[in-house]
């Protein structure tokens, strides 16, 4: 049994950030029914193909456990077959560009209508008011949402960042509404709107540097390096480089091999806790009492200094040897982990969040798992399926639809040229 058994998901996303949540769904046991355009499909699937003819990588890890069905929803018959499937689901997940869904026919309101106790989950890029009929894709979400004005080095740009927390972070904002949401029906009975814009998706993730917008007012922000490197403090959060994001500074340094390895660094976390072991580590034994250096704040001025000895001691490790060492001393430090080091970790795949995947037109391929474990409702995560794989069984087993009904959706093309059941 998982933890959504019984639930059906229908599933209109496209691209990243819906299909982010609707994969979610599927692993936590959702039935997730993926409606996509007859022969075209959700965009992603030859969206940077690697492999000339098959669904990109784009595609399959985004959608997986999941079943399609293609359905062209601004015909009359297709009309009638997603109004079936909207009384047939429990919840409806979309991320089209604003307004399509209202264009379709399909309002809020006729939603309601047909099924009252429909969750409809929508995320859109930006919430009521002056942008809400943009359309948005990531890294619009991270300039607008305060990620990019805060990443990046005091004297460059704004920086996006490769975590798509516009996205894939959206995504997850809307499935914890959509089980509060189901969370919610249990005892009201009724359905309800469940909205996530990925501005506020950002934001929320961004919520620190909006406290550190606030402490402005009260002075300088006395752990951010600029402090110490006496550079004035304008009237908005600065970007910070690599600075940690809280009290306890740290910086991105140096380690063995760097000169070569883009990834042979580490981040390096100066606790006051453990001030004495760093000193200790690093061949400074006399700045655990040294004036200037004993206290957190005394040594606020001094950071640069400070690293630049931390660094001189981590250059002669590597990111492996620095975690080894510091790990025992409680120091906390952290391997610059590449994508190649982390799809070989063994320890990831042992815990299912890097997993391999068959796949009939493309063959072996390795993704990533559900990073949430559940100890009750264990996932296997299944290929994403082809463009249209489970039109027939959705409509017959789903619906019920059967003789001249069932013959009149197919002939009239709103659901594509089905491809048979598959024998079990
Ligand atoms: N049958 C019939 N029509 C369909 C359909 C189907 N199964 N699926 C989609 N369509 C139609 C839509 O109704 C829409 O038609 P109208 O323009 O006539 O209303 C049309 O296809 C295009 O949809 P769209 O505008 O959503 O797609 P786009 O490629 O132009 O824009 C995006 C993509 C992502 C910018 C836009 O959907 C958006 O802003 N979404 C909200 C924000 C978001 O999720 N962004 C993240 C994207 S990356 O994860």
């Amino acid at each position: 049994m998982k933890a959504l058994d019984g639930i059906k998901v229908l599933d209109f996303t496209h691209v990243q950030s819906g299909p982010t949540c609707t994969q979610l769904l599927a692993w936590f046991g959702a039935d997730v029914l993926k409606v996509e355009r007859p022969g075209v499909g959700d965009a992603t699937r030859k969206q940077l193909v690697d492999v000339p003819g098959a669904d990109s990588l784009y595609f399959t890890m985004l959608n997986h456990n999941k079943r399609s069905i293609e359905l062209n929803s601004k015909t009359e018959e297709g009309k009638m077959v997603l109004t079936r499937l909207i009384e047939e689901c429990d919840v409806m997940v979309e991320n089209f560009a604003p307004g399509a869904l209202d264009r379709m026919g399909f309002t809020w309101e006729r939603i309601q209508e047909i099924n009252p106790r429909m969750i409809l989950a929508s995320i859109k890029g930006f919430g009521p008011g002056d942008y809400e009929d943009c359309k948005v894709y990531e890294n619009v979400a991270q300039c607008a949402g305060g990620a990019a004005s805060t990443t990046g080095f005091l004297d460059g740009p704004p920086l996006v960042t490769g975590a798509q927390i516009g996205d894939s972070g959206t995504g997850l904002h809307l499935c914890l509404g959509i089980v509060t949401a189901l969370f919610q029906r249990e005892r009201s009975g009724r359905g309800q709107k469940v909205s996530a814009a990925m501005q506020d998706g950002v934001l929320n993730l961004c919520r620190v540097k909006l406290r550190d917008q606030q402490r402005l007012d009260a002075g300088p922000l006395t752990e951010y390096s600029q402090y110490g490197e006496g550079i004035p403090f304008g009237d908005a959060t600065p970007r910070a480089g690599n600075d940690s994001g809280g009290g306890q500074p740290g910086r991105i340094l140096k380690c063995k091999g760097w000169e070569t390895d883009p990834n042979a660094y580490t981040y390096f976390i100066t606790q006051a806790a453990v001030w004495g072991n760093v000193c200790d580590v690093i061949g400074k034994p006399d700045w655990k009492t040294a004036e200037g250096y004993a206290t957190p704040p005394e040594r606020l001025d001094k950071l640069n200094e400070i690293f630049e000895a931390i660094e001189a001691w981590t250059m002669t490790k590597t990111k492996f040897e620095v975690m080894e060492i510091c790990n025992p001393l409680n120091i906390p430090v952290g391997p610059i982990l590449s994508t190649k080091e982390l799809i070989e970790d063994e320890g990831l795949r042992a815990t299912g969040t890097i997993v391999d995947v068959d796949h009939p037109e493309r063959g072996r391929y390795t993704s990533v798992g559900c990073p949430i474990k559940l100890s009750d409702s264990p996932v296997e995560v299944e290929r994403s399926p082809l463009l249209g794989e489970h039109t027939l069984e959705i409509l017959t087993e789903v619906l019920g639809m059967q003789g001249d009904t069932l013959d009149r959706v197919v002939q009239s093309g709103a659901v594509g040229t089905p491809r048979p059941v598959a024998a079990e």
